[in-house]
């Protein structure tokens, strides 16, 4: 039985993990890791695709070379809405930018006014975000790369052409650039006209996950696959849910907390609420808000020097609960520097006490993202009109037994955390599929919970958690963060 190889990017780290599939059961092991070091110049913040993919290459040869069993695919994933543009030959054109970069502070308001807001959301199921493709396309107005740029590539799909030759774009991934039309699932070509994009960067069209691109110019007997380019779309791929009254958070730099739907919600309500419809595979829809997540307590643990994450957790589990809040969506919060201070200005902004000391400022992030968990989920189940028994924690957040118990409690519904590496197992099975091993989606999940039982986490209820939780929605309705 042959292995599936996973590249799975982060705005941390990237890695390449081996997948065998044996007998309906998973093993995952990491084969390569290496670090992803944003570079800021001059003109603004950018990632190294070139190291990236220096680093994502040297992985996929090393576990070609090693292993038992030889590797039937390669398929990768990374985080959304960034994108390469390619000029009339085929090369890239300058370095992709970093969503974080701060030249799209005011492209949002531009986007709305030139479609309009309620029918760009209708079409695209993207509410008005700056780090959304369409945002950086039209904050790079004027630019000479956008004059000679003759193809867009997001992130996964830059990095699948330079392995294979071939430039195939995904849904999953071209669905967060809000520029795709969210009912048939391909580009929108009025909203591209009436932003000023020039059509002809998206004339590839648009190809499902589980899409065999070619085979890896290096490598000739091993296939590229489009998996959930979208790495949220391929870890809500892998919940190892077994029935659909589930919702779920994919906890990472980011919590994406949402709910997995048949149709798109795109009522004025989900838009003023900041609720995407993204594409997941098998035409499902994600609808799900992105919200700030452990970014908080990355960014804290870079000013102590990083310390072990499980260090702090224990320290914040040993700190008074529900002493201070912050909404984790305040942009005071976007930019990376000085993260301790940040929160603890929020807290005497806010006129709570200031925390004092490692365990108190992480118990505040953690104790404030389980409110916001809360708050996103409820407003998913009503503007979905549906309701969930349970809550999937998925992604590095599952790892965090702090984070999953104050969501149980906090959204008074039990939590089954993991797997950890969801993301690498969605693109490993969506590989395995595509091979002809595996059938519905339903089945996928099925062969996660098998491999990757999750652990449960039992609410434990209580006025305590229901106060602290009427603090926070003060707080909402005094800072209008949302
Ligand atoms: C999570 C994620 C998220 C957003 C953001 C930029 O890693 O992909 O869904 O798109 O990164």
């Amino acid at each position: 039985m042959p292995d599936y190889l996973a590249v799975d990017l982060g705005a941390e780290s990237g890695r390449v993990l081996r997948g065998a599939l044996r007998d309906d059961l998973l093993t995952v092991t990491e084969v390569h890791r290496f670090v992803n070091r944003p570079v800021a110049l001059p003109e603004g913040l950018h990632w190294d695709a070139l190291a990236l993919f220096a680093d994502l290459s040297d992985g996929i040869a090393a576990a070609v070379a090693g292993g038992s069993e030889p590797v039937a695919g390669v398929g990768i994933d990374a985080w959304g809405n960034d994108f390469g543009l390619l000029d009339r030959a085929g090369h890239l054109i300058g370095n992709p930018w970093h969503y974080r970069d701060r030249r799209t502070t005011r492209s949002t308001a531009v986007v709305a006014a030139r479609v309009g807001a309620q029918a760009l959301y209708r079409t695209t199921g993207t509410p008005p975000l700056p780090i959304n493709t369409a945002s950086q396309l039209v904050a790079m107005e004027g630019s000479p790369q956008l004059d000679v740029a003759e193809r867009l590539a997001m992130l996964p799909d830059l990095f699948g052409y330079w392995l294979t030759g071939d430039l195939a774009t995904e849904q999953t991934i071209a669905s967060t650039s809000q520029l795709l039309d969210v009912t048939s699932r391909t580009w929108a070509t009025g909203v591209i006209d009436r932003l000023g994009i020039p059509r002809r960067l998206f004339a590839g069209g648009v190809v499902p996950a589980g899409t065999k691109v070619g085979p890896l110019l290096a490598h000739p007997s091993v296939p590229l696959w489009t998996v959930a380019g979208h790495d949220t779309a391929a870890a809500v791929a892998a919940v190892p849910a077994t029935g659909d009254g589930f919702g779920y958070i994919s906890s990472g730099t980011w919590s994406l907390v949402g709910l997995e739907i048949d149709a798109p919600v795109l009522t004025d309500e989900a838009r003023l609420a900041g609720f995407s419809n993204e594409a997941g595979v098998d035409g499902t829809i994600r609808f799900l808000r992105n919200g700030t997540g452990l970014w908080l307590l990355q960014r804290c643990r870079a000013a102590w020097g990083d310390p072990p994450y499980a260090d702090l957790v224990d320290e914040a589990a040993a700190a008074p609960g529900f002493r201070s809040l912050v909404d984790p969506d305040d942009p005071a919060f976007v930019a990376p520097r000085d993260m301790p201070a940040r929160l603890a200005a929020a807290c005497r902004a806010s006129g709570q006490p200031t925390p004092q000391g490692r365990g108190a400022v992480v118990r505040c992030v953690l104790d404030s993202l389980a409110c916001k968990h809360r708050w996103t989920l409820e407003r998913a189940e009503a503007l979905a009109g549906r309701r969930v028994d349970t809550v999937h924690v998925v992604g590095g957040g599952a790892a965090n037994p702090l984070l999953c118990q104050l969501t149980a409690d906090l959204t008074g519904r039990p939590v089954l955390a993991g797997p950890v590496e969801a993301t690498a197992v969605g693109n490993l099975l969506v590989q395995a599929r595509a091979d002809g091993r595996l059938g519905t989606l339903r089945d996928l999940r099925a062969v996660v919970a098998r491999s990757l039982p999750p652990r449960r986490f039992e609410p434990a209820g209580g006025a305590r958690h229901d106060d602290a939780y009427a603090r926070f929605l003060a707080l909402l309705d005094a800072g209008e963060t949302i």
